[in-house]
């Protein structure tokens, strides 16, 4: 059975796949903050695609933790299933946390609406476990209620900031989740045939977005992560499907993850045209 990378007890470990999805918001934050930290990067190819995770490492209480998932976050003895959880644990070490409840409650709200309400519809999506037009793109004011509008929702919180970060007048994990989401998709959307065109209507208009990836991909620990080797290991791919390409089809797991971007800006692209 796995035994996970044996670690300092004061380092913190994340054990988390070969892509960006749920271990990029805890990979940001831990990088920018220089913590005593260390990854443990699990390969879709050798764990997943093999058989192996869902015989073994799925099941194993050291690797997967009790919620039986990844990422998987372990520090002073402590090990910490649930994206949320795990993120929340490390913006608190790494002084990513407001103080006061109300900015407490706003990072998590502003970094919530993102996990839940955009990347978790999207990731389904890429699965064919959810429905890119019902659950993406469309919400109860009409069919352009969904994606779009969850996007100018993080403008409107940017540009009534007078800090420029996302809630009140210091940098906390909303930021870095701000950071990820618009940075993700607008880099791989523009790797598809009508990426470009979906990106400017998303992002195009929206200046207060613009400013502040401007200001977090220019942080010192921000900029030399995002041109590291390490980066290049999972910072390219969506989900788990981007690291497999086109096998995906020969694995029968479906469309691949830039046939999914496209989906999503071509149906982008439709809505804004109607
Ligand atoms: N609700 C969990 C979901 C965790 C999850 O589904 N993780 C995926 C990887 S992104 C996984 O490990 N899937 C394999 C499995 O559940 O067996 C969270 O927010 O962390």
């Amino acid at each position: 059975m796995p035994q996970g990378t044996p670690v300092a007890p004061d380092t913190l470990l994340l054990r988390y796949w070969n892509c960006s999805a749920r271990g990029m918001l805890i990979r940001y934050m831990a990088y920018d903050a220089a913590l005593d930290f260390v990854e443990e990067i699990v390969s879709v190819e050798d764990t997943f695609v093999s058989g192996s995770w869902a015989s073994n490492e799925k099941f194993s209480p050291e690797f997967s933790g009790p919620l039986k998932a990844l990422p998987v976050v372990e520090h002073k003895g402590a090990l910490i299933n649930q994206t949320s959880a795990c993120a929340q644990y490390v913006a608190e070490i790494a002084g990513f946390m407001p103080q006061a409840p109300a900015d407490r409650a706003k990072a998590i709200m502003i970094s919530s609406h993102i996990y839940e309400d955009i990347q978790v519809p999207i990731w389904d999506s890429f699965w064919g476990w959810k429905d890119w037009e019902r659950d993406v793109l469309g919400g109860f004011g009409g069919p352009s209620s969904g994606l779009a509008l969850k996007i100018s929702n993080l403008e409107e919180i940017l540009a009534a900031s007078t800090s420029g970060f996302a809630v009140g007048s210091q940098i906390s994990m909303a930021d870095f989740s701000i950071f990820y989401v618009v940075e993700s998709l607008t880099r791989r959307m523009l790797e598809v045939a009508s990426g470009p065109d979906a990106v400017a209507m998303l992002f195009g208009d929206k200046p207060a977005i613009a400013q502040h990836q401007e200001m977090m991909s220019t942080r010192p620990n921000m900029a030399s992560y995002l041109s590291s080797d390490i980066w290049q290991v999972y910072g390219p791919y969506w989900t788990g499907k981007g690291t497999l390409g086109d096998r995906t089809h020969e694995l029968e797991l479906g469309e691949t993850e830039l046939e999914g971007f496209e989906t999503l800006a071509s149906l982008l692209l439709k809505l804004s045209n109607t």
